[in-house]
């Protein structure tokens, strides 16, 4: 089935300009950064699916076993006949195990920044639970976006897996979780998946495997402007450089310069010193208790929490107060 024709999507416009734009303002800021959103192009999402894959990143196979556990549990929650809208859905793989036990879900509305990669396993999705509509949504989720008009007046409930709120910063998650809640609406649930502080071992190794498939995906941001923005990069003098960082609470991914170079983009020139970086990404790690902390200052109350001591699910509900 040719997905591009059996959805409805909407696509995001102007999004090479953006591109274009953030990574000009990030390579002139001192520490130079990119945004962390900017790696899912197609073969970002596919080498993030291989990452989910390794034996290091323990963080989707534990919230694939809490939502096998608990599914049930938390789609009982969910109000009948309603929208399950799904914030950064990749392979919609989580998805899948909560809607299996959710009959009553009648609308399924994934929303990724990654066109392509986003269509590719819908379709088997909607020949697995044929009764549901799916409607996926090409578009960055920061940003407004439009509900369809004829899944509008659905109750709505968020989903929000993968620990991807992890990658703001404290104060821009608390932003997007109220962003979230103005869009779902004041009583409305949302289910929200954390990466739980830990050994310092385990979490740097999630981000250090073996075999360098993290490295390739970070990697892929230079591949990514060299051919979308007629970047000169060569990745031979860039090195994948992540580790914990304690005070913060979370682990940072650098593209560390090997030695002194300028790098052309888009005719401007970048000098990198020997070992300066470009920091490609911050994973902030929570308790259970400093997510739910951010939750209530967010607007949303804490319904339930599931978790295996590695990695939790939260249920939560929006309150009335902004
Ligand atoms: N939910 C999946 C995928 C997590 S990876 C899981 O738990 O395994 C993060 C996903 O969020 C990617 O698919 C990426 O394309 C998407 N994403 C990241 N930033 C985004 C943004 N600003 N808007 C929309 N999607 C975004
Ligand atoms: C999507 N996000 C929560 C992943 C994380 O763990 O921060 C992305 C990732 N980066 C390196 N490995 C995985």
């Amino acid at each position: 089935m040719n997905v591009q024709r059996a959805f409805r999507t909407t696509h995001l416009p102007g999004a090479n300009d953006t591109f274009a734009a953030d990574v000009m303002t990030g390579l002139a800021a001192r520490p130079k950064s990119l945004p962390p959103k900017y790696f899912y192009d197609l073969q970002g999402s596919a080498l993030f699916e291989r990452i989910t894959e390794l034996p290091e990143y323990y963080p989707t196979r534990c919230e694939i076993g809490i939502l096998q556990d608990n599914a049930p549990a938390i789609a009982s929650m969910f109000p009948p006949g309603c929208a399950l809208i799904e914030f950064g859905s990749g392979s919609s793989r989580k998805a899948r195990i909560v809607l299996s036990a959710a009959a009553t879900v009648e609308a399924y509305i994934p929303v990724d920044i990654s066109g392509d990669f986003l269509l590719q396993d819908l379709a088997q999705l909607h020949r697995d639970l044929p009764h549901l509509v799916v409607h996926p949504l090409v578009e960055d989720f920061t940003q407004k976006f439009a509900i369809p008009q004829h899944l509008a007046k659905l109750p709505r409930v968020g989903f929000f897996p993968g620990s991807t709120i992890g990658n703001f910063e404290p104060d821009e998650a608390g932003r997007f979780l109220r962003h979230i809640g103005k869009m779902l609406g004041a009583g409305s649930l949302l289910a929200v998946g954390i990466d739980l502080v830990k050994d310092e071992e385990t979490l740097n190794r999630a981000y250090n495997d073996a075999e360098g498939v993290t490295a390739r995906f970070n990697l892929n941001l230079l591949t990514r402007m060299n051919r979308e923005l007629g970047a000169d990069f060569d990745l031979s003098a860039f090195k994948h450089d992540a580790f914990f960082n304690s005070e913060k609470s979370r682990i940072e991914m650098h593209l560390a310069s090997t030695k002194q170079q300028r790098v052309r983009i888009n005719g401007a020139a970048i000098d990198f010193q020997e070992g300066e970086t470009i920091h490609t990404e911050n994973s902030y790690k929570y308790t259970v208790k400093s997510f739910r902390a951010l939750a209530r200052k967010s607007g949303w109350s804490p319904v339930k929490v599931f978790t295996d001591g590695f990695f939790s699910v939260h249920v939560l509900r929006k309150t009335g107060r902004g």
